[in-house]
């Protein structure tokens, strides 16, 4: 069952232009940063809010670390912006197969590494009104502190230094 909006994706060209935008015009900070090989991003999640248990609500600042990517084909096409939203659920697995059971094309067959170990998939956005929909189960281990997440990281991931801001960050 989707039960929250994780985080909404959004597609820039200089991810630390765009995460000092969000940081001075409404003291958003860096939660946590990573370079995600596989989906061909570099990232910075700004935890907007949040609760213990790890279902927390994000913003995903996109820069690509390569233009083949889907975030460098969808920005050579349409500049900065929203790129696309990703709902939380317990079972990332589970939903993604009902929600193909309904006739909407899922993107990988299996979920996926995505940002701080969870595990995801996506809905291709022409099943779906337009949007490019992601589904998300957070790590276990979300509730805990980023440097405890940072050390689990697969070998499919590199973990940035960590943002000035962060230890300053409630979680
Ligand atoms: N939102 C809405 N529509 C989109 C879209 C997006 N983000 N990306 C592509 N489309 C549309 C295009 O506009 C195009 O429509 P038209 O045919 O009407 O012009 C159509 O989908 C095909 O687009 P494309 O440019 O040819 O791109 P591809 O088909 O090669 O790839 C997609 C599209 C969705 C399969 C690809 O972007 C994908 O696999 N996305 C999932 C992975 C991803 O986005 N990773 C980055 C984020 C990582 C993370 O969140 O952690
Ligand atoms: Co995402």
């Amino acid at each position: 069952m989707l039960t929250r909006i994780d985080h909404i994706g959004i597609a820039c060209f200089d991810l630390d232009a765009t995460a000092e935008f969000y940081r001075a015009t409404y003291g958003f900070e860096v939660f946590h940063r990573e370079i995600n090989e596989e989906q061909g991003v570099r990232e910075a999640m700004l935890k907007i809010n949040g609760t213990s248990d790890g279902g927390a609500s994000y913003l995903q600042l996109l820069e690509p670390t390569r233009a083949d990517s889907a975030v460098g084909t969808w920005l050579a096409k349409n500049g900065e912006g929203v790129h696309h939203i990703a709902f939380g659920t317990e079972d990332v697995a589970a939903d993604s197969e009902s929600i193909r059971d309904k006739g909407v094309r899922v993107l990988y067959d299996q979920p996926r590494r995505g940002s701080m170990d969870s595990r995801i998939t996506f809905l291709h956005p022409k099943d779906c009104h337009g949007v490019l929909t992601e589904l998300v189960t957070a790590a276990p281990s979300a509730a805990q502190s980023p440097a405890t997440t940072s050390a689990k990281s697969s070998a499919k991931s590199s973990q940035e230094p960590p943002a000035a801001q962060e230890g300053t960050v409630d979680h």
